[in-house]
């Protein structure tokens, strides 16, 4: 597919629904804005509908309400719709409940994404750029190859926003020059880029700070200190008053830890098991997320994985000190 293609699908619909991946993060909620605001301005029927609900940190981005959670009036939109446009979704069932009434109700989809295909790819359209940062990366490139100008300060709020988060700050390895000319086309918009960064960074919950600190206190390393792991549980999280979002990004925060290659979080689900992974760049925690049914980006993955938590722990930790043994054996030899 390319850009033209894209440009050829949206033209030809009229009521069109824009989701991505339960638990929203930046590049969702940016990218799904800024997708927003360019079908508004070719006149479409638009939503944004997801399957969660849109974080606190993020209603800097909603202040004309534009983000809808999945409910019986939204369910109806979506029943209607042509299109749906999919951003960010990585593996189709991501889409929680909204899955499947596009299943039921044999909606054309396009997908826009920067993670690999997964056996699950249902989209009747499927556009990836494995090379993007972040989806925010792969529509800024589809607008300046159809007409730069359609880039207004809305839609770059929302490119911004995906480029920041998915890069942490311009800092990860798939920061790009075009993150860099995204960022300074911000500053040419004259963005706040300073409060977008308040906003998503400086306005940490004390429940979260809480939580930090008592998952410090549990923090457990292994593998010579290359691997930092704890574990998580509702009650914790009940503990400190907090929600599921305070504990984003805790991954990221170990791995910045000198001398840690690997992050990883288990929660706790009572049955099954989250597993979030963060790689400094030495090993592919894909692989690992893979083998345990989940998936992702080489150095940022995810599972959740069916049992008791106490066998996901030690299978999945088990797995990582092999697979880090075995790439030291075969470095060193
Ligand atoms: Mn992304």
């Amino acid at each position: 597919m390319n850009y033209k293609e894209i440009e050829s699908i949206i033209a030809g619909k009229d009521k069109i629904f824009i989701s991505s991946h339960m638990n929203p993060d930046g590049d969702s909620l940016g990218s799904a804005s800024a997708m927003y605001h360019y079908l508004k301005k070719l006149g479409k029927d638009c939503r944004i509908i997801n399957h969660s609900p849109t974080p606190e940190v993020y209603n800097f981005l909603n202040t004309d309400n534009i983000f809808y959670e999945l409910d019986g009036d939204n369910a109806g939109f979506i029943k209607n719709a042509d299109l749906g446009i999919i951003l960010d979704i990585g593996d189709f069932y991501r889409l929680g409940d909204i899955a499947y009434l596009i299943e039921d109700n044999n909606i054309e989809t396009l997908s826009i994404d920067h993670h690999p295909q997964s056996d699950n790819d249902l989209f009747t359209n499927t556009f990836i750029n494995l090379n993007a940062c972040s989806v925010g990366e792969i529509l800024y490139s589809y607008f300046c190859d159809i007409d730069k100008t359609l880039i207004d300060k809305n839609i770059m709020l929302g490119l911004y926003v995906a480029v920041l988060t998915d890069t942490g700050s311009f800092r990860h390895s798939n920061t790009t020059e075009i993150s860099h000319q995204i960022a300074v086309d911000a500053i040419s918009m004259e963005l706040e880029i300073s409060k977008i960064y308040q906003h998503i960074y400086e306005s940490s919950s004390v429940s979260r700070i809480k939580l930090l600190g008592n998952v410090i206190q549990n923090l457990n390393f292994d593998c010579n200190g290359e691997l930092a792991w704890f574990s998580l549980n509702e009650d914790m999280v009940k503990e400190v008053n907090g929600s599921n979002q305070d504990f984003d990004g805790f991954t990221d925060f170990f791995r910045s830890i000198k001398g840690v290659e690997v992050s990883l979080m288990l929660y706790d689900l009572k049955g099954k098991v989250r597993l979030s992974f963060r790689s400094k760049g030495k090993y592919k925690v894909s692989e690992i997320a893979k083998k345990m049914g989940g998936g992702g980006h080489p150095f940022a993955a995810a599972a959740l994985v069916e049992g008791e938590f106490s066998d996901v722990k030690s299978n999945v930790l088990s797995m990582l000190s092999t697979y880090i043994n075995k790439h030291n054996e075969n470095n060193i030899s």
